[in-house]
């Protein structure tokens, strides 16, 4: 990576740690920029970003062409700027975003065919939590990406939550049993009268941290961070009776501050993550359960279903890792193949 901005894409798991000073080239800071003032992007709109500065000031700006264009120069959600120019926030004005500070996590997703091949588009920066939110029914639970997004997680240097909504119309139990294995703290919420309830528990997992919300679309996303910042005023989709998916109503991710300290981040909904990145040991580090079976796996398994004596299959096989076990590997196989199948 020849670019000093373009950070992120082989450190996303250095979270803990802090930002590397000086020891990547960075953009040069000209002169003329020394009087730049810092801000956090909070929306990306058409080329125009709602900024908010260090002094508290909601601004508007746009990318200095310096920057450069293209998926890989992105801006996103969450990015902490510099900006110069007019940074007053009066209607109209419209200052310059100068800098890109390094980011500390970055929540990728593949590109899409019409983009260019193997370029993965961040999508949100700077998040420490990722909140997994699925619905426990309208629509269904999806085990499978349910692990999608524990792997982008952990691979983007996230701690996941898994949020489950609508526990009014299903029994969370079944689908907690099937994550019972993994360290995935769980908070449910359901809608009884138009309230939200089980706030406290989320309010919890999100207050001081950053956090993105991710899931599937209809799943109830938008309705949380409605009850979670009063006068959010995210938009709220029916879900299609038909297909028991939602419409997309939010088209981008937006985030928003919480009054108890802390910002949560909407985001439409995610179906694919980039995961080509992720090696198979790290694709299998986000499956604790099955880590400890594969520790028995002869030296360098592929664990694909195709090596002779993969631990799994006896493990699947003979009972010992419970009725789940076949779910759980089925899910770990799946993703691996999909992983390789979306190289470019
Ligand atoms: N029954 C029930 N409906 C919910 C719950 N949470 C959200 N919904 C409904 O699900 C639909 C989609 O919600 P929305 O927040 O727009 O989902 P998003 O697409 O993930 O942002 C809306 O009709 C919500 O009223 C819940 O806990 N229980
Ligand atoms: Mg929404
Ligand atoms: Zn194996």
């Amino acid at each position: 990576m020849s670019r000093g901005r373009d950070i992120g894409t082989d450190d996303e798991r250095v979270r803990v740690r802090p930002p590397k000073r000086g020891s990547r080239p960075r953009t040069k800071r000209r002169p003329r920029h020394e009087d730049a003032v810092e801000a956090r992007v909070l929306a990306v709109d058409r080329g125009r970003y709602t900024l908010l500065t260090g002094e508290g000031v909601r601004i508007v700006a746009m990318k200095a062409r310096e920057l450069g264009r293209g998926a890989r120069n992105a801006v996103v959600v969450g990015d902490r700027v510099a900006v110069v120019g007019d940074t007053s926030g009066q209607p109209g004005s419209l200052a310059r975003i100068v800098r890109v500070e390094e980011r500390r996590t970055a929540l990728r997703r593949s590109a899409e065919d019409s983009e260019a091949a193997g370029v993965e588009r961040v999508i949100v920066a700077n998040a420490d939590r990722m909140l997994i939110v699925t619905a426990l029914a309208d629509p269904p639970p999806r085990p499978r990406l349910v692990d999608r997004c524990l792997v982008a997680a952990y691979d983007a240097g996230m701690e996941p939550f898994l949020v489950l909504t609508k526990a009014d119309l299903a029994d969370p139990a079944p689908f907690l049993e099937l994550y019972s294995a993994l360290d995935v703290p769980t908070v449910t919420t359901a809608l009884v009268d138009g309230e939200v309830q089980g706030l406290d528990a989320l309010q919890e997992v999100v207050t001081g941290h950053e956090s993105v919300l991710v899931g599937h679309s209809g799943v109830g996303k938008s309705t949380l961070i409605n009850a979670l910042v009063p006068g959010a005023d995210r938009a709220i989709g029916d879900v299609n009776v038909v297909t028991g998916r939602g419409r997309h109503t939010s088209s981008n991710a937006v985030a928003f501050e919480l009054e108890g300290g802390g910002w949560v981040i909407d985001t439409p909904g995610v179906r694919s993550f980039g995961l080509a990145h992720v090696g198979p040991d790290d694709l299998l580090a986000a499956f604790a359960d099955l880590v400890e079976v594969a520790v028995d796996c002869p030296r360098g398994c592929p664990h694909d279903g195709e090596a002779p004596r993969c631990a799994l299959d006896a493990w699947a096989a003979g009972g010992e890792g419970g009725p789940l076990a076949a779910a759980r590997l089925d899910s770990f196989r799946r993703l691996l193949a999909s992983r390789v199948s979306e190289l470019p």
